[in-house]
């Protein structure tokens, strides 16, 4: 819940990557507490909303999932442009989503925001036994640009909220002590209000 005297912050947040990488799965998983085994290619983007506490704010994340096939990659700016956070995920069965996610960064580095909050997350780290991507690799792209790193799982729930909670720590500590007038309780009744916290 929001807590008083917190800074409550809306923020708008991307997810970018190859299809099948699980984006929708990682949202689903944090929004719904939700995983389907058999979950359906995205079409065009997916919008979702969930509110998150930290000790620094109250983050209302505005969560843009695009479509991974390629034939959406045009659409992508629209849901980039003016966003406050963008997740980069391949699946770290495959070295082909990871060369896919090397190429959103830098599309991400060439037209997005300077200051934007970004994280790579290499998911299905549930799929060991099929790696093909090191965690050194990733660890080690994400450092040269700038970007937080994380092995996750929507499958396990693994690195899930604390992937969320780390860019929420994130957008609060650039956005400083400058209460917005967003007020949660004045949104409309179908709008979704879950909160998600940690420890
Ligand atoms: N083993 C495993 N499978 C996963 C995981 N995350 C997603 N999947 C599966 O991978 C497939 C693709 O997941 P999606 O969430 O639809 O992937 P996406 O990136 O949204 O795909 P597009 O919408 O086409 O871009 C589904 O069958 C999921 O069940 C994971 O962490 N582990
Ligand atoms: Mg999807």
């Amino acid at each position: 819940m929001a807590r008083p005297g917190n800074k409550i912050i809306q923020a708008k947040l991307v997810l970018l990557g190859d299809m099948g990488t699980g984006k929708t799965s990682l949202v689903l998983r944090f929004v719904k507490g939700q995983f389907f085994d058999h979950q359906e290619p995205t079409i065009g983007a997916a919008f979702f909303t969930q509110i998150l506490s930290v000790s620094e704010a109250t983050v209302k994340f505005d969560i843009w999932d695009t479509a991974g096939q390629e034939r959406y990659h045009s659409l992508a700016p629209m849901y980039y442009r003016g966003a406050a956070a963008a997740v980069v995920v391949y699946d770290i069965s495959s070295m082909d989503t990871f060369i896919r996610a090397k190429k959103w960064v830098q599309e991400l580095k060439k037209q997005g925001n300077p200051n934007l909050v970004m994280a790579l997350v290499a998911n299905k780290s549930d799929l060991e036994q099929n790696r093909e991507v090191q965690t050194e690799e990733g660890e080690q792209f994400s450092q040269e640009n700038g970007m937080f790193f994380i092995e996750a799982s929507a499958k396990t729930s693994l690195n899930i909220n604390e992937l969320f909670y780390e860019i929420a720590i994130r957008l609060a500590k650039a956005n400083p002590s400058k209460p917005t007038r967003v007020h949660l309780h004045s949104e409309p009744q179908n709008r979704r209000r879950l909160f998600c916290c940690l420890g």
